[in-house]
C-alpha cells in the first residue's frame, strides 16, 4: 500500500474512533481499531477536488443535518451541521459509519429477476440482471393478472406510508397496506392520541431544563438518537436526577442515579402506585390540573387500591422506594417521565398501552406536558397536500376488510397501518380472502414476529417485488428486485416532524453518485403505475415537484434551497406553551372519553401481562439493540461490526453459573414457537430471571458476506398472532406483544 493511501486510511480510522468515543458508545462496546476504513481516493492527497455538500441522515428517522465532506467524488467524512437544532454539529455513531454502507460492495447495483422458483431460507434465488423496463413489465403483468383473477385486494403493500405509493395502492383499490407500527410504537400513540393530541405524540424531552428524569425502560443513551444522547448528558451535567426502571442494565440505566430492576411487564403497577401516592397525598400541581386537564375527580377512587404495598408484590420493588420516588417525582420541579417507543410502554406487553396512559396521567399531574423541562409536542411548518399538488381521478371502491384485520383496531386503524403480528395468519389461512402478490419496500422479513412463519407466508404468495439497497433476506424472497440509491446519493427534504422545537426543514442534494443502475422510490412507483395502465393517476407528479411543494408550503422553494449555505430553513423561535389540546374537552383527558367511546376502559386499570414465566418456560425474554447498529441493516458494515460483532444470550452471572453455564458457552433459548442458539454472556447487570438478546443478527442471506451466519434472530422466538388472538387482547394500542411470552434456557 502506498504511503498516501495508508495515511488517509489512518485519518479515516481515527476520525471514526474519535467521533464514536464522543457519543458515549465506547463504554458499551469492546472497542477496537477498525481494520479497514472506507474510501481510498489515492490521488486525492496530490491535488484534491474537495467540496462540502448539505444532506441529512436517513439511518434513523431523526433526519440530523449533515455537512458531507467529499474529496475526488468520494465521501471521506460526515460532520453534524452546526446550524441544525437536531445535530448541533455532531452526529451519532450510526451516521458516522454510514459511508461504509454506501461503499459496501455487496449493495444492489441493478434490477434482477429470480430464476429459481423455489423460495425460502438458504435457497439461492439465482438472480440474473434485467433492465428496468423488463422489471416493470414483469411486475405489471403479475399484479394485473392477480387483480383480474382474485381482485385488487389480492395485492399487498409492505412499507411505511409514502405519498406516491399510497396513491398507487388506492388506484389499484387494495386496502392491504402493512407496516411495522404494532411492533414499534402503537401502544404509545394510542394513549397520546386519545388523551391529548388526536394524532401523534411528543418525542421532545426538554431535558436541559429538567431536574428529575424518570424512565420506564427508555434507553435514550443506548438507542443512539443524537439529540437524546446530548440532552441527557446535559441534564446530568445540570445536576438532574435520573431514575431508570429496567430489568436489564441498559446504557441509560448505567448512567442513572438509581437503577430499579423491576420485574418485566409490571411497570403499570408501579405507575398506578405513583398515581395513588400523588393523588392521596395531594402532591399534584393543582393549578395545572385545574386549567389543563379533565377527569381528575375520578382518580382518587380509581387509584385507591393501588397502594405501594400492593405494587411491591407485583413489581418486586420495595414499597418504600415506590413511595419515595413518587414523592420526589411530584415535588422536584420540573420533572418528567420520558418515554419513547419500545420501552415498557411500547408494544411489548398486553398492558403496555395502559402503562402509556398512566404515563400521560403522571406527567399531567405534575404539570410537565408542554411546559419547560417537560414533554413537548413538535413544532412544524404547514404541510403540503399531495392531492392538491397533483390532482387525480377518483379511486375505485375498495373493500374495508384486510388481510391483517387492522380495520378491527378501532383507534389505531384511523391513523396508522398494521400489522406485522397478524399478517402471516391472514396470508397463510387466506383470511378473509387469498392474497397473491406483494410490493415490499425497506422492510426485512427478519423484522417480523416469528420470522420463520413470515417466510412461509411470503412463500405462499405467487409474486413478490422488493425495493432494497441490500441483498437482504427480504430481497432473497423476491421474484424481482428493484435497487434504490443510498441516501447519500439522493435529493430530498426532511420535515423533521418528530424532534423540532421550532419549525426547521433540512434539504439534501446528492453528495456523490456511484453510477449504479438504481432508481428513487417515487420514480419506481410512477413507472410501475404507467406499466400497470394507471399512469393517469400520476400526471405531472414527480419526486422533485413534491419536494418543491413541501418547501413552498413552508415559505421557500427548491430553487432557493438547493444551493443554500446551511441547507436548513426556519428561524429559531421562543417556546410558547400550548394552552389547548386536541380532545373533545380541549384538555388533557386523564379520564379518556375517546377510549370510552371506542369501547375501551377510560382509565388504565391494572391488568397483568399476557404470558409470564411458568415451570416449563421460567425466563423473561428481553430484546435490546446495540447503540451502533441499526436494526437488521448494519450487520454488513465492517466498521460497525468491529464495535459490536455478534449477539449473545445475556444472562445473570449467578443464575447461569448455578445452571452450569459459563461465559461463552453455547445455550439454547426456546419459546413456544421457536429455538435459537447463542453464546452466553454473563453479567451482574440483568435480573436473575431474564435473558436478553440484541436484535439485528441471524442473517441467512449468503449475499451479505459480512453479516451471513453471525448470531441468531431474536424474532424467531416471538409468537405471531392470529386475528382472533389479537381481537381477544382488546388492546387500544394493538400491541404485537414483542416480549410478552416466556422462554427456557438450556446449555447446548
Ligand atoms: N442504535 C440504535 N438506536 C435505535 C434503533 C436501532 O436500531 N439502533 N432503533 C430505533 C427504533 S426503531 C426504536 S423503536 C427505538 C427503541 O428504543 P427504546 O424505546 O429505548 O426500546 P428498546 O431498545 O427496545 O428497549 C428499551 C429497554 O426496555 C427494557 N425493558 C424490557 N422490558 C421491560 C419492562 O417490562 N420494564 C422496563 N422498565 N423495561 C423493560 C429493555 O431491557 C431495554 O433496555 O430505538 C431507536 N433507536
Ligand atoms: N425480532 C424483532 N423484530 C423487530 C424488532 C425487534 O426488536 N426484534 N423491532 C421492531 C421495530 S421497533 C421496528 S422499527 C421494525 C423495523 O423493521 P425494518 O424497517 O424492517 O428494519 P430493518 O430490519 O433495518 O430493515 C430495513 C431494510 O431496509 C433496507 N433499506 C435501507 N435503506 C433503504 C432504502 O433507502 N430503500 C430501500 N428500499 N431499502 C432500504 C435495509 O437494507 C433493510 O433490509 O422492526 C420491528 N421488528
Ligand atoms: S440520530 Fe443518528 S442515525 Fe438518527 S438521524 Fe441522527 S445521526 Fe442519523
Ligand atoms: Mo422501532
Amino acid at each position: 500500500m502506498n504511503e498516501s493511501k495508508q495515511k488517509e486510511m489512518n485519518v479515516d480510522r481515527r476520525n471514526f474512533l474519535k467521533l464514536t468515543l464522543g457519543t458515549g458508545v465506547a463504554a458499551t462496546a469492546g472497542l477496537s481499531i477498525p481494520k479497514f476504513a472506507h474510501a481510498e481516493a489515492e490521488q486525492s492527497l496530490v491535488e484534491p477536488r474537495s467540496k462540502v455538500v448539505n444532506t441529512f441522515c436517513s439511518v434513523c428517522g431523526g433526519g440530523c443535518a449533515i455537512k458531507a465532506h467529499v474529496v475526488n467524488d468520494r465521501v471521506i467524512h460526515l460532520e453534524g451541521n452546526p446550524d441544525d437544532q437536531a445535530a448541533q454539529g455532531r452526529l451519532c455513531v450510526k451516521a458516522y459509519a454510514a459511508p461504509k454502507t454506501l461503499y459496501d460492495p455487496d449493495r444492489l447495483k441493478y434490477p434482477m429477476k429470480r430464476t429459481n422458483p423455489e423460495k425460502g431460507e438458504g435457497v439461492d434465488p439465482g438472480f440474473v440482471k434485467i433492465t428496468w423496463e423488463e422489471a416493470f413489465e414483469m411486475i405489471a403483468e403479475n399484479f394485473n393478472k392477480s387483480i383480474e383473477t382474485f381482485g385488487p385486494e389480492s395485492i399487498i403493500f409492505f412499507m411505511r406510508s409514502q405519498d406516491f405509493a399510497n396513491r398507487l395502492r388506492n388506484a389499484i383499490g387494495t386496502p392491504n397496506h402493512v407496516a411495522h407500527q404494532s411492533t414499534c410504537f402503537t401502544s404509545q400513540v394510542a394513549s397520546w392520541y386519545a388523551q391529548l393530541t388526536g394524532g401523534g405524540r411528543p418525542y421532545i424531552y426538554d431535558l436541559e431544563n429538567c431536574k428529575y428524569i424518570m424512565g420506564f425502560g427508555f434507553d435514550g443513551l443506548g438507542k443512539s438518537k443524537n439529540m437524546h444522547i446530548r440532552n441527557i448528558t446535559r441534564a446530568l451535567s445540570n445536576n438532574a436526577k435520573m431514575v431508570i426502571l429496567d430489568p436489564y442494565m441498559s446504557v441509560t440505566a448505567r448512567k442513572a442515579h438509581e437503577w430499579i430492576q423491576i420485574k418485566p411487564g409490571t411497570d403499570l403497577a408501579f405507575a398506578l402506585a405513583m398515581i395513588h401516592v400523588i393523588v392521596s397525598e395531594g402532591l399534584h400541581d393543582a393549578d395545572y390540573v385545574e386549567k389543563y386537564t379533565s377527569g381528575f375527580e375520578y382518580l382518587e377512587e380509581f387509584s385507591r387500591e393501588y397502594t405501594p404495598e400492593w405494587a411491591a408484590e407485583i413489581t418486586e420493588v420495595p414499597a418504600d422506594d415506590i413511595r419515595r420516588i413518587a414523592r420526589e417525582f411530584a415535588t422536584v420541579k420540573p420533572a418528567h417521565i420520558f418515554t419513547h417507543k419500545r420501552d415498557a410502554a411500547g408494544p411489548n406487553y398486553a398492558n403496555s398501552t395502559r402503562l402509556a396512559q398512566a404515563i400521560v396521567i403522571l406527567n399531567a399531574l405534575v404539570g410537565t406536558i408542554e411546559r419547560e423541562g417537560g414533554l413537548l409536542l413538535a413544532r412544524n411548518f404547514p404541510s403540503a397536500d399531495f392531492d392538491e399538488t397533483f390532482p387525480r381521478p377518483d379511486f375505485p371502491e375498495r373493500r374495508s376488510d384486510r388481510v391483517d384485520a387492522w380495520e378491527q383496531r378501532e383507534i389505531m386503524s384511523r391513523f396508522t397501518n398494521g400489522d406485522f403480528a397478524t399478517v402471516a395468519d391472514g396470508i397463510l389461512n387466506e383470511k378473509p380472502y387469498p392474497t397473491k402478490a406483494a410490493l415490499v419496500r425497506k422492510y426485512n422479513v427478519l423484522a417480523f414476529p416469528e420470522a420463520k412463519k413470515m417466510v412461509e407466508a411470503f412463500k405462499k404468495l405467487d409474486f413478490i417485488a422488493v425495493c432494497e439497497i441490500y441483498p437482504s433476506e427480504m430481497a432473497m424472497m423476491a421474484d424481482v428486485v428493484l435497487p434504490e440509491p443510498h441516501w447519500l446519493e439522493t435529493s430530498g427534504v426532511s420535515t423533521r416532524n418528530f424532534f423540532s422545537r421550532w419549525p426547521q426543514l433540512a434539504v439534501r442534494t446528492p453528495v456523490v453518485n456511484l453510477d449504479y443502475d438504481t432508481k428513487g422510490f417515487s420514480s419506481i412507483i410512477i413507472e410501475l403505475a404507467q406499466a400497470m395502465g394507471l399512469g393517469h393517476y400520476f400526471e405531472g407528479a414527480s419526486g422533485g415537484a413534491w419536494n418543491n411543494a413541501v418547501l413552498e408550503a413552508a415559505g421557500t422553494s427548491w430553487d432557493e434551497m438547493k444551493d443554500h449555505p446551511t441547507g436548513l430553513w426556519g428561524e429559531e423561535k421562543p417556546f410558547e406553551p400550548r394552552e389547548e389540546f386536541n380532545t373533545p374537552s380541549s384538555k388533557i383527558e386523564l379520564y379518556s372519553t375517546v377510549m370510552e367511546e371506542n369501547g375501551f376502559e377510560p382509565l388504565p386499570y391494572w391488568r397483568p401481562r399476557r404470558e409470564g414465566p411458568n415451570d416449563e418456560y421460567p425466563f423473561n425474554y428481553l430484546i435490546n439493540r446495540p447503540p451502533m447498529h441499526k436494526m437488521t441493516e448494519s450487520q454488513n458494515n465492517t466498521l460497525v461490526m468491529e464495535l459490536y460483532g455478534e449477539n449473545n444470550a445475556i444472562m445473570n452471572r449467578e443464575t447461569a453459573e448455578n445452571m452450569g453455564i459459563k461465559d461463552g458457552d453455547l445455550v439454547n433459548i426456546e419459546s413456544r414457537v421457536g429455538k435459537i442458539q447463542l453464546k452466553a454472556k454473563l453479567t451482574e447487570g440483568i435480573r436473575h430471571d431474564c435473558v436478553c438478546v440484541f436484535h439485528g443478527f441471524g442473517h441467512w442471506s449468503r449475499k451479505l458476506k459480512v453479516a451471513y451466519g453471525i448470531g441468531a434472530n431474536d424474532g424467531d422466538l416471538i409468537p405471531s398472532m392470529t386475528h382472533e388472538e389479537m381481537k381477544e387482547l382488546h388492546d387500544p394500542g394493538a400491541a404485537a406483544c414483542m416480549t410478552d411470552f416466556p422462554v427456557k434456557v438450556t446449555k447446548a
